[in-house]
């Protein structure tokens, strides 16, 4: 019998209309650390001053923290008490000074929040609340504090101790122990504090500011991994720089340091002045990193470098307000990428992304606006709406504001708000004022969830051209009814014969249900292309035919919008083929074969444009997802497009294969993309030699692109060679979780008929763990996004995954909330696969001891 105290209790929901400035502020922290992974001293002495009226008394959070001793101005008290975890101190007048002690075990800290270790060395990660696992504190983002840390620790086993801000002082002990002590002058929210005690090597440099500030960059990892450690560090002064010219921010501290763990929950931290990161995002050599990974790295490194003003120097109020620092720096990685190389093939990336995560998201029982109402637990809320629609947002307005008044809205929002902690509408409202425009209506976007529908046709008649364009929001959970968006759409229209444009691109800003758009002197057929550079995070039906898509394929400007007509094309195909179990393909076999003739195209575009879309892309166009339709339907066109271009993909193939040692350029980059993207077409031609032929070109390989690329093909196979491939691929790595996660996932991603099988015997491999969440996720989340595989009729990949996430759930809560959601896509499937579905989901939620984590996700989705 369940009795009251051992029922599970119900998480609280908090909610952003409660908002309350905090009771007291903490303006000066000092911290002294007696390191030690199995009892680590945590003593703190805060400056408390009151920000109430009332007598409010102090609370500090806290999580798995007893208090061993706690004074106030200096005399030990016992007049507090413990409110479910928090510590409440009585506290008579005005300011005081508090100082309290703990005890934490790193080394029993598997959820790798607050102190962990990581490799043998201890790190630590407080974003969103994990300070309040390291000691007693008002663990919110609008209470600044500077900080300054201390810490003691064994000598030979930790050599070097690290904190935010700059160091200050440094000794040892008779002991066999030594100490730091680092000071950083910039007030900052407890989620951006951080230390590191290791024994690590660092790559060093340094970076002189435009105001010539010399500032010493250092990069911290392993000392067999320093040789991996030159493209962070080349990205950090690319990165540093561009901040500068783009957006007029420098650096603040003397030093700027990185380190890297292989235990980490997400990409990588913005610790002010001591980013933290997933060690994925920070090692690179050729025979090890994807161009992928070299590209993520130098975005990741970018993203928590340009944190260092979006989000520390002018942070955030509370957590509602996430996507005021994560959507802004998004957007702003993305205009340092898109600068580092090809702009649109940067622009096609980020939308794949964001159809591949943000959008399903928003048509699922998670949708969530930009900025949320309530949440239960919100590590929840790290999403691809909070980051990628979020970064979509500030697009659009730098896209209606045009670039000279965003960088002064941008400006002024750095000025006003420098040193404080600020909300998504006082970043709308600098906007607003710098660019002179009405952004009333736009606010929307920040409150109202779900993909936005725009359709769209287009009527000629006699020279008069008329565009209606209807607007609809769908309804999202917590949302039944919304209002029209102001979606800004950038149009031009081409005529059918000439292929010339019919007049300038336009900006059309659409705010109300239905409109009309009427452009005089058409004298030719217009063809329409619409959300060019997709202007707007929506999705467009339109009148178009495939005939119109294939011409604006062929002729438009726009590099985005070419890409887009030619991925309409391929769906609209795959679309009919999983309808109808039959499609015709000669338009996509046209269109593609033109892409690939046309010597004005950048290599790493086509590359892009005769990509087709995913499986999983194709059954959120569906009203009920088939996956075994949709996987032949894509068979199907895969087939035919590498039988009937055989000689172009051979041909292709054989242009970019180089006897050149490897470079990572742009040139050299495309040249592997198109040669693996033509691989997988001679694969799926069902060549006799395609095996032979991916099998050479993975022996050869110098480079890890050339040799995912092959193995990623053979993986799809039938061949011996594919079991030669991963033995090969295994040994060699051996000893290299980076590289074993991608062993891991290239065989999870694969297209076989017996993947479901293969990752249940990989789940019990010797080299898979759970504790580790990269290779967590390289099994079990590659596994889930394999949308035939994981959504097999008999229901053992929905059960595999809810087994996996219960026991991951012990170990690492938000990591197995975070894999969740493909289990909540029940509605988008047929009544046998959404029972056996939602029975694992109810299995979850009624698991004992279930984390807040797992609960919020697995019961929103069950709703
Ligand atoms: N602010 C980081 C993301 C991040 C969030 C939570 C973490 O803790 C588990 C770690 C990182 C970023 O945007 O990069
Ligand atoms: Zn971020």
């Amino acid at each position: 019998m369940l009795d009251a105290l051992s029922a599970p209790a119900i998480p609280a929901v908090h909610r952003r209309e409660d908002y309350r400035p905090p009771a007291w502020l903490v303006p000066e922290v000092a911290l002294d650390l007696a390191l030690d992974p199995a009892a680590t001293r945590v003593r703190a002495r805060l400056t408390v001053t009151r920000n109430s009226e009332a007598s409010e008394p102090l609370r500090l959070d806290g999580e798995g923290l007893t208090p061993l001793s706690i004074s106030v101005d200096g005399v030990a008290v016992n007049d507090w008490r413990m409110e479910g975890e928090q510590l409440v101190i009585p506290l008579a007048g005005a300011a005081h000074v508090i100082e309290t002690e703990v005890e934490i075990a790193p080394e029993r800290n598997t959820q790798l929040m607050g102190l962990y270790a990581s490799g043998g060395n201890l790190c630590t990660q407080c974003e969103a609340e994990g300070f309040r696992r390291i000691t007693f504190f008002p663990d919110r983002p609008d209470v600044l504090a500077t900080y300054r840390v201390r810490m003691t620790a064994d000598k030979a086993r930790y050599p070097v101790l690290l904190a935010n801000g700059d160091p200050v002082a440094s000794g040892d002990n008779d002991d066999g122990t030594h100490w730091a002590e680092w000071h950083d002058p910039f007030p900052k929210p407890s989620y951006l504090f951080a230390l590191v005690a290791g024994d690590l090597a660092c790559n060093r440099g340094t970076f002189t500011t435009g105001s010539g500030r010399e500032v010493e960059l250092g990069i911290w990892v392993r000392a067999s991994d320093l040789p991996k450690t030159d493209h962070a560090l080349d990205a950090l002064k690319l990165a540093m720089a561009w901040d500068e010219r783009v957006y007029g921010r420098e650096y603040d501290l003397d030093v700027f340091n990185i380190v890297a763990v292989d235990d980490f929950n997400f990409g990588a931290m913005e610790n002010k002045g001591l980013n933290i990161f997933n060690s994925r995002y920070i090692l690179a050599d050729p025979d090890t990193a994807t161009d992928y990974d070299y590209d993520a790295i130098a975005a990741v490194v970018a993203h928590e470098y340009f944190h260092n003003w979006s989000g520390n120097r002018v942070t955030c109020r509370d957590w509602f307000q996430l996507s005021l620092k994560e959507g802004f720096t998004v957007f702003r990685d993305q205009g340092f990428s898109a600068d580092q190389g090809s702009a649109a093939v940067k622009r096609i990336e980020d939308v794949r992304g964001l159809r591949a995560s943000q959008f399903p998201e928003d048509a699922g029982p998670l949708a969530h606006p930009v900025r949320p109402e309530s949440y239960l637990e919100i590590s929840n809320f790290y999403t691809s709406t909070i980051y990628n629609k979020g970064a979509e947002l500030i697009r659009m307005m730098a896209t209606i504001l045009g670039p000279v008044k965003f960088r002064a809205g941008s400006d002024l929002y750095f000025d006003r708000f420098d040193g404080t902690a600020a909300t998504c509408e006082d970043f709308v409202a600098c906007m607003e004022e710098a660019g002179d425009v009405d952004l009333s209506r736009f606010r929307l976007w920040y409150s109202q969830a779900g993909t936005p529908r725009v359709s769209a046709s287009l009527a000629h008649d006699g020279g008069r051209a008329t565009l209606r364009l209807a607007q609809q929001v769908p309804p999202t959970p917590g949302q039944a009814h919304k209002q029209a968006m102001v979606l800004p759409l950038r149009i031009r229209l081409f005529g059918a014969e000439t292929g010339q444009p019919l007049g300038p691109e336009q900006l059309i800003l659409l705010d109300e249900a239905n409109q009309s758009i009427v452009f005089e002197g058409v004298a030719e057929r217009p063809v329409l292309s619409i959300n060019r550079g997709f202007s707007a995070p929506v999705t467009i039906e339109s009148d178009r035919t495939a005939a119109d898509l294939a011409f604006l394929a062929r002729n438009d400007d726009d590099p985005f919008a070419r890409y887009e007509a030619m991925q309409q094309l391929m769906l609209d195909t795959l679309v009919a083929g999983a309808i109808e179990g039959d499609a015709d393909h000669r338009a996509v076999i046209d269109a593609v074969g033109d892409t690939l003739d046309d010597p004005a195209l950048d290599p790493a575009f086509i590359a892009e444009a005769v990509l087709l879309p995913s499986e999983s892309f194709v059954g959120d166009q569906l009203s009920m997802v088939d996956p075994e339709a949709i996987f032949r339907a894509r068979e199907a066109l895969r087939g035919d497009l590498g039988r009937a271009l055989t000689d172009r993909w051979r041909t292709l193939y054989e242009a970019h294969t180089t006897t050149a040692a490897y470079q990572y350029t742009p040139a050299a980059k495309a040249s592997r993309r198109i040669r693996n993207v033509a691989l997988g077409y001679i694969a799926a031609s069902g060549a006799a030699d395609a095996a032979e032929l991916a099998f050479r070109q993975f022996e050869r390989a110098d480079n890890m692109t050339d040799r995912q690329g092959a193995l990623a093909t053979l993986v799809n196979s039938d061949s011996d060679l594919r079991e030669a491939a991963l033995d090969i691929f295994y040994n060699r790595y051996a000893g290299n979780p980076l590289v074993l996660d991608k062993w891991f996932q290239t065989q999870a991603l694969s297209a076989r008929a017996d993947t479901p099988a293969v990752v249940a015997a990989l789940a019990e491999h010797p080299d898979f763990t759970l504790a580790n969440p990269n290779r967590a996720r390289s099994l079990i989340g590659a596994f889930a996004v394999n949308q035939r595989a994981f959504n097999q009729a008999d229901g053992a990949g929905y059960r595999f995954l809810a087994d996996q996430l219960i026991a991951l759930d012990k170990l690492n809560p938000q990591t197995a909330a975070k894999l969740l959601p493909p289990l909540g896509r029940w509605r988008r499937f047929d009544a046998a696969r959404a029972a056996l579905m939602r029975a694992e989901l109810e299995r979850i939620v009624g698991t004992a001891g279930l984390s807040k984590d797992l609960f919020e996700q697995a019961s929103k989705s069950l709703e």
